[in-house]
C-alpha cells in the first residue's frame, strides 16, 4: 500500500473492490493530503500572524497591509491545484461514470427500488425481460407490483435485502424510490446514487473481488434509515449460476398455489421472511 493511500485506511475507508474504486480512491486520498497540507499552512501562517502584529509591537494599525507578493502567489497556487483537481480529475471521472456506460448485452441488469427501510432488487430472470410492474399490484408479498399476467414476469426474481452478482461483469443498475428519497450506497464499489420517487436512476460499477458487502441507505429518509441495510455477494460466475438456479426454483415452488387460491400476487417476493418494517412501527431509538 502506498503511503498515499494510508490515510484512506485512517478514515476508515473499506477497501475497494471495483474496477473504477482506485482512481475514486487516489481523488480522496489526494484532497484529504492537500486539505492536511492547508490546514497546517494556514494555522502556522495565522499563529505568526498573531505573533508578528501583536498590539505591543503595532499599537498603531497600519492600514497600508502587506506588501509582498507572496500571499498572491500562494493563493493562485491553491486555485490552480484545486482546478486541477476539480477539472482534470474529479469532472472527467464523474462523467465517464454517468456517460459511458458498458453495452446491456455484456452486463448484469437489476432494478433496485429503495422503500422504508429496505432494498428491494428485481432481476430479469432468463429471458433477460423485465415483468411489467404497477403500483397499483403493490402488495405485502408483491413489495414491486410485479404484474402477474406479464409473460415476461414470469420467470423474473424479486429479493428483498440482498443481491448477488458475480465478479469481473459489469452490473447496471435502474434505480428508484417507493415513497421517499433514499441513497444507495455500495461503500466497497465506491458508488452511490439519489433513489428518488418517480424517477430511473441509471448507475453501473464493475466488481472484480468476490466477497460479502454492504449495502446501506445514504440519505436521512426516517426514523428507521439506520436500519436501512442489505447485502451485495460478490460471487464466482459458478456460485451466480447456483444462487439464481436457487432462486428459481423457489419462486418455482411458491408460485404453484393450491386450487382456488387467489393467483394475483407474486409470491416470489417472500424469499427472504423478512417484511419491510411497517411505516408506523417505533423505532427503538426514536
Ligand atoms: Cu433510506
Amino acid at each position: 500500500m502506498s503511503s498515499l493511500a494510508l490515510i484512506n485506511e485512517f478514515l476508515g475507508q473499506p477497501p475497494n473492490a471495483s474496477e473504477h474504486g482506485y482512481q475514486i480512491d487516489h481523488i480522496i486520498e489526494f484532497s484529504h493530503w492537500f486539505m492536511g497540507v492547508l490546514f497546517v499552512g494556514w494555522s502556522t501562517f495565522f499563529i505568526f500572524v498573531l505573533i508578528r502584529f501583536r498590539k505591543g509591537r503595532h499599537p498603531a494599525a497600519d492600514h497600508e497591509g502587506v506588501r509582498s507578493g507572496i500571499s498572491t502567489h500562494l493563493e493562485f497556487s491553491v486555485v490552480l491545484i484545486e482546478a486541477v483537481l476539480l477539472l482534470g480529475f474529479a469532472i472527467p471521472l464523474w462523467a465517464r461514470r454517468v456517460n459511458e456506460f458498458p453495452e446491456t448485452k455484456d452486463a448484469i441488469l437489476v432494478h433496485v427500488v429503495g422503500q422504508q427501510f429496505s432494498w428491494n432488487f428485481h432481476l430479469p430472470g432468463p429471458d433477460g425481460q423485465f415483468g411489467r410492474r404497477d403500483v397499483n399490484l403493490v402488495t405485502n408479498s408483491n413489495p414491486l407490483g410485479v404484474d402477474p399476467n406479464d409473460p415476461a414476469g414470469k420467470d423474473d426474481i424479486v429479493t428483498l435485502g440482498e443481491l448477488h452478482v458475480p465478479v469481473d461483469r459489469p452490473v447496471i443498475i435502474q434505480l428508484s424510490s417507493k415513497d421517499v428519497i433514499h441513497d444507495f450506497f455500495l461503500p466497497s464499489m465506491r458508488i452511490a446514487a439519489d433513489a428518488i420517487p418517480g424517477s430511473l436512476i441509471p448507475l453501473w460499477f464493475k466488481p472484480i473481488k468476490t466477497g460479502t458487502y454492504e449495502v446501506i441507505c445514504g440519505q436521512l429518509c426516517g426514523l428507521g434509515h439506520y436500519g436501512m441495510k442489505g447485502t451485495l455477494v460478490v460471487d464466482s460466475p459458478a456460485d451466480y449460476q447456483a444462487w439464481l438456479k436457487e432462486r428459481a426454483e423457489l419462486a418455482g415452488t411458491q408460485s404453484a398455489p393450491p386450487p382456488g387460491a387467489p393467483k394475483t400476487e407474486n409470491p416470489s417476493a417472500q424469499q427472504e421472511n423478512k417484511p419491510p418494517a411497517p411505516a408506523a412501527s417505533p423505532s427503538p431509538h426514536g
